[in-house]
């Protein structure tokens, strides 16, 4: 048995230390995580014997060592073994992938494997799907996304491939795009095709009441409507209908609906911060039947207003939140 196997650790363990060898002040005393072969090869699914005739033949392996000898991968190792990997699994010979995994600096390792960490078997292959939906947008292929979109929407329900790919592959681009590293096309492309995928699953499933009085907008002049996208199909799913009417919807557009057709629940999302007098406060005000409102996205303030009597105002922090709120029925106010 090789020495490194009598070691391995529980995925999920790694070794931590302090590593004060770099003798710098600033990086003097930091803590790093370093994996043995073991974790690794789990993380990954690369066999043990793999990962080591990577390091000896190609160098592709462990940037440290213990006293006794044994490989220890810190983060960057994995994502340079992990770019490896994706590409021999496409059939590009060893040689040629360890001299492409070896050219990229740790912000080139960042871009091409995302910046999900591991911390089980699910949320490393989700970490994995998130690295292939960022390497697709950045390549502009827009057949990939829709592959890695339709095959997590098979594998997943929509709850967790929302929560643990398509929401952390936005934030992952929208990063990206901040730091200049990703084109807007990127991002625009990753999420047109997400809006097809969400698009068909909203189709598939038929709703079996249609409830009219279910509003879904993002707030006036907020372009991102993907969060309404993904809870109409959560909706959808569980058999509950809704008028989605997608982005930029003005105040006064909510305000004339909400009085014309009186909905029991409202679902607005805001990505960007909303103005100090937000006018949808005195809308409400005039709202006199019993109606639940949801605020989802940063953009809302943590405080809110009292409403009044008739509505219940909330926020929710995330999709399987949201569709709870908007599904559980409205009690009328006494
Ligand atoms: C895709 C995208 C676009 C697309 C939108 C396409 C579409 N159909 O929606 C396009 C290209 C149009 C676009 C435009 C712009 N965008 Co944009 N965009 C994004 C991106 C990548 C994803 C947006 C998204 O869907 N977010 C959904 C989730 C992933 O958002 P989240 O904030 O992480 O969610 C938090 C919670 O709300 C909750 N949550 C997550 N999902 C859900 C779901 C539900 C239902 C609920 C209730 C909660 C919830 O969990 C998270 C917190 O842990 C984000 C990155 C990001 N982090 O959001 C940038 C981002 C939102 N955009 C940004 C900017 C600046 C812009 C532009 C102003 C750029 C420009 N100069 O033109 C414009 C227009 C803005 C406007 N007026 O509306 C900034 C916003 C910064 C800010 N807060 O002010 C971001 C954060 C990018 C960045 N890093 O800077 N964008």
């Amino acid at each position: 048995m090789d020495s490194e196997s009598g070691t391995r650790r529980a995925f999920g363990d790694p070794a931590e230390r302090v590593d004060d060898s770099l003798g710098d002040g600033e990086d003097s005393g930091r803590t790093t995580v370093e994996w043995a072969v073991g974790s690794v090869s789990e993380r990954l699914g690369v066999a043990p014997a793999t990962l080591r005739t990577w390091d000896r033949r190609y160098g592709i392996g462990p940037s440290q060592r213990t006293e006794g000898g044994h490989r220890r991968y810190t983060e960057e190792d994995i994502r340079r073994v992990r770019v490896m990997a994706r590409f021999t699994a496409r059939g590009v010979p060893a040689q040629s992938a360890a001299r492409v995994a070896l050219s990229m600096d740790s912000e080139r390792l960042m871009i091409e494997t995302g910046t999900e960490s591991d911390a089980g078997p699910d949320r490393g292959e989700a970490g994995d799907t998130v690295s292939a939906v960022c390497s697709a947008a950045l390549s502009l292929d827009p057949a990939a996304l829709s592959r890695i979109y339709q095959r997590t929407l098979r594998e997943r329900d929509l709850v967790s491939a929302w929560n643990d790919v398509f929401a952390p592959a936005l934030r992952t681009i929208g990063e990206q795009w901040g730091a200049g590293a990703l084109g807007v096309e990127s991002e625009h492309l990753a999420s047109e095709v997400l809006v097809t995928e969400l698009r068909a699953v909203i189709r598939g499933n038929r709703p079996r009441t249609l409830e009219a009085d279910v509003v879904l907008a993002s707030a006036d002049e907020e372009q991102h409507y993907l969060p309404l996208l993904a809870l109409e199909a959560e909706l959808a799913r569980h058999g509950l209908g809704a008028i989605c009417l997608g982005a930029r919807v003005p105040t006064t557009a909510i305000s004339d609906l909400l009085m014309s057709r009186h909905p029991s629940r409202l679902f607005l999302w805001a990505s960007i911060k909303r103005p100090a007098d937000e006018p949808l406060w005195s809308v409400l005000a005039g709202v006199h039947w019993p109606m639940t409102v949801v605020l989802g996205g940063p953009g809302w303030p943590a405080e809110l207003p009292s409403a009044g009597r008739s509505v219940r105002l909330t926020h929710a922090h995330d999709l399987g939140s949201a569709a709870h709120a908007i599904l559980t029925p409205v009690e009328p106010t006494t």
